[in-house]
């Protein structure tokens, strides 16, 4: 039985979390692969119940299926023992955790950098979500990282410790005019989450290839998006790590060839939290509506997210690098009660029309969207279950996106809910 990807088709917060949660329940496996506890996933259950996931992958909500964080993530210790104890006080049951031994952790000097740089940048700040993200990635490239295998090795986690922290310490003092941070005392925290987490480390990827022989259905969550990843974003504002479904295969140890359905999370319109290019943003009573009506907030931050018309050449570009078989549009319910609903086509850039993503970053910056607009409706359609019980201009708006991405769209989401979808193929 082939793998499958969840893969965000935007900027982010497409509603992955809702789709991971409502395909978990087929799944033995579910694996985040890339990130950190910069994500946020939100999954409301039949009865209502509201889940804010971080780090764990969604799965962990669905009885018997085994989460898995792959190696492509990076783990605050201190943030996953909270988020464990958080769901375990809610009733759900977290025994089932893997967590690769080759995943990084974040680490305080992470944290420290992330939220000092930012500061240092000013108005050039990329908006991260300071969790330590962005520092975690770059030692892992860096090849100073230290791993969650080095949580079961005191003598080597103490070891490399002190070697990063003898140039990150240099940096925080005489560069940030920041305290250093003392070996010995991260030592003895990290001993103790080690011994929490030991049972849950793993050898993920052989696991997961043997589950695969042995044709369990595994679900490959992708969080954050493939604007925001660092090779096929809107780089240098992007995250540090690889959503794409490339990224999926890299983050998991799991090869393309058992991959065959890629599940693109599409929203009805477009949202991006941090800074960076966004044609299609919105500074009216429109975008004020999209931010209410959607409650655009972040589920980490809770920072007012930027909302605009949905981009075509977004939704294109998305189906064409991470080779989405489906799109699941999310948040049509949202549209209603708009005069019109534009649709961004293509754009204007230094007096030239392209409707593919422009090669240069100087290009998005100077894209100027040009829209195809359409008549909106006024039903709400929060409790449509067939396509064809939508509005006639709600189809005629859903079918044109399938049109201009070039992918079917097989959901529409309705609502949050695990019910709240039209199914079309
Ligand atoms: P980072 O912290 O280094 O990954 O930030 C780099 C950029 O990536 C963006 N980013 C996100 N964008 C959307 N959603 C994310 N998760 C949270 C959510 C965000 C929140 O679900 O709402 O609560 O603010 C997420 N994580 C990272 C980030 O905004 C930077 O642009
Ligand atoms: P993720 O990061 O991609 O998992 O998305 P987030 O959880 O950050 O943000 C998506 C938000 O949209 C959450 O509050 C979801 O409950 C909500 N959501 C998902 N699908 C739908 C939908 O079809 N309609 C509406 N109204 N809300 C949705
Ligand atoms: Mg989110």
């Amino acid at each position: 039985m082939p793998a499958i990807v969840v893969v965000g088709a935007q900027w982010g917060d497409e509603g992955k979390g809702k789709v991971a949660d409502l395909l978990g329940g087929r799944m033995d496996y579910v694996v985040r692969y890339q990130g950190g506890n910069n994500a946020g996933h939100t999954v409301v259950t039949p009865d209502g119940e509201k889940f804010a996931i971080h780090l764990t992958p969604v799965g962990i909500l669905t009885p018997g299926c085994v989460p898995i964080i792959g190696n492509g993530v990076v783990v605050d210790p201190k943030f996953l023992l909270h988020e464990i104890d958080g769901l375990s006080s809610r009733g759900v049951d977290v025994s089932r955790l893997l967590i690769s031994s080759d995943a990084h952790l974040v680490m305080p000097h992470h944290r420290a950098l992330d939220r000092v740089v930012e500061r240092y940048l000013g108005s050039a700040r990329i908006g991260t979500t300071g969790r330590g993200i962005g520092p975690a990635y770059g030692d892992k490239v860096g090849r100073v990282g230290i791993r969650v295998q080095d949580l079961l090795d005191p003598g080597i986690l103490r070891q490399k410790l002190e070697m990063v922290l003898r140039e990150k310490n240099q940096v925080l003092v005489k560069v940030y005019n920041r305290k250093a941070i003392d070996v010995e005392t991260v030592v003895d925290e990290y001993l103790g989450y080690a011994e929490r987490l030991a049972p849950f480390i793993a050898d993920t990827r052989l696991e997961l290839d043997r589950a695969l022989t042995r044709g369990a259905n595994v679900l490959l969550e992708g969080a954050q998006a493939t604007m925001l990843d660092v090779d096929h974003g809107t780089y240098p504002f992007v995250t540090s790590s690889n959503p794409t479904t490339g990224g999926a295969c890299v983050g998991s140890g799991i090869p393309p060839t058992r991959i065959d359905t890629v599940i693109g999370i599409i929203k009805a319109y477009t949202t991006r939290v941090g800074s960076g290019p966004f044609p299609t943003e919105l500074f009216d009573e429109y975008g004020q509506h999209l931010l209410k009506t959607g409650g655009e907030y972040g589920v980490t931050t809770g920072r007012e997210r930027r909302c605009g018309w949905f981009d075509a050449v977004i939704g294109r570009y998305a189906v064409r690098v991470n080779g989405i078989t489906d799109l699941f549009l999310t948040k049509a319910d949202v549209l209603s009660g708009l005069d019109r609903v534009p649709i961004c086509v293509g754009y204007e850039i230094d007096g030239e029309y392209v409707d593919e993503m422009p090669m240069s970053q100087t290009g998005l910056h100077h894209a100027v969207p040009r829209y195809e607009y359409h008549d909106g409706w006024w039903e709400d359609i929060s409790d449509c279950r067939e396509f064809s019980e939508l509005p006639k201009n709600a189809q005629a708006y859903i079918e044109r996106l399938e049109e201009l991405c070039g992918a079917r769209i097989s959901v529409v989401g309705v609502g949050p809910g695990r019910d709240q979808n039209i199914v079309r193929h």
